[in-house]
């Protein structure tokens, strides 16, 4: 009947924004609750999400990165595993005109318009709250030495350099406080426990005041190489750890660790929030901030539910 009428839809069928998120592995609670945050609010604005784990391997995101490419999605959401070597593949993406929204840890490039935005913690904030506890807690001791043991992050991951270096800032006000000596437990409790029982074997840990730790999970695997000697972590050895996962806070209440820095994972608000603004093509920030708090002895018990 209606043959040689070919008539168009006046409305074009909209087809909801395909978004390829890569994320950087899944060393954590704190990561798999950040990817888990991203993904749900994505689904409830009706994105299309095609995901990539990169495994705590940048060669692997890269690759992850290009296939979004390949595919032409709309846009790409990274969360980069360290800081460096990014730039070929952003041009990629520039080239082919999809807009990058940084999420979690920096990324270092000189042409700051290859991504659209970067949602993070400031990890210099929460590097400088441990510090303060630090400070704080020797202030009144009548000892002539602090003596700090630093249990680091992922090497050339921002979140892990930004920390190291609000610590130092803070401590630096108190001249009684050092550094004595920096592992490195790449953010996961394996290695947090293997280089921990590794200092234990070469060095006398009675020696040190402080552990500050740049992550929950690596703070749980040295927490049981502590266990193995006669120091009371949380009394003998004065624990700063940084995350605020629900197991540390449960560390906290029972007093094995002192103070526990909070790291927000629950970016899928702020993320999509972007992401609407930019479909609509309103300005985005190019740095956003989320916020964040911290726990100690003072507050144990006033602590808001963790869902991670
Ligand atoms: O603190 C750690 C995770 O990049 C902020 O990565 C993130 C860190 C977080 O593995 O637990």
């Amino acid at each position: 009947l209606l043959a040689g009428c070919a008539v168009k839809p006046k409305t074009a069928v909209t087809k909801s924004p395909v978004i390829g998120f890569s994320q950087s592995g899944t060393e954590s609670s704190w990561r798999k609750f950040h990817t888990k945050s991203i993904r749900t609010e994505l689904k409830r604005d009706n994105y299309e999400v095609m995901y990539r784990n990169g495994y705590q391997n940048q060669e692997r995101q890269i690759q992850d990165v290009r296939t979004f490419i390949a595919y032409q999605v709309d846009l790409i959401i990274l969360a980069p595993l360290t800081e460096h070597g990014w730039e070929p593949v952003l041009k990629e993406a520039k080239k082919a005109k999809i807009p990058v929204v940084v999420v979690d840890r920096h990324l270092e490039v000189n042409d700051q318009s290859l991504y659209l935005t970067h949602i993070s913690s400031s990890f210099k904030a929460e590097g400088q709250r441990a510090g303060l506890y630090v400070t704080n807690h020797f202030a009144k001791s009548k000892q002539r030495q602090i003596k700090i043991l630093e249990l680091n992050g992922t090497a050339d991951a921002s979140a892990a350099k930004l920390r190291q270096e609000g610590f130092a800032d803070t401590i630096g006000r108190d001249p009684r406080a050092h550094i004595t000596a920096t592992i490195n437990g790449d953010f996961t409790r394996a290695k947090g426990e293997e280089v921990m029982a590794d200092y234990i074997k070469n060095h006398d840990l009675s020696q040190i005041d402080v552990l500050f730790s740049h992550s929950d999970e690596m703070t749980l695997g040295a927490l049981k190489a502590i266990k193995q000697t006669k120091i009371r972590p949380g009394k003998d050895l004065i624990i700063v750890t940084v995350d605020a996962q629900e197991n540390m806070i449960r560390k906290l209440q029972v007093g094995e660790v002192n103070c526990v820095v909070e790291c927000n994972p629950d970016a899928g608000w702020y993320v999509v929030n972007a992401l609407n603004r930019y479909f609509a093509g309103q300005q985005v920030p190019h740095e956003i901030y989320m916020p964040e708090t911290t726990f100690s002895e003072s507050n144990a018990d006033k602590v808001p539910t963790r869902n991670y």
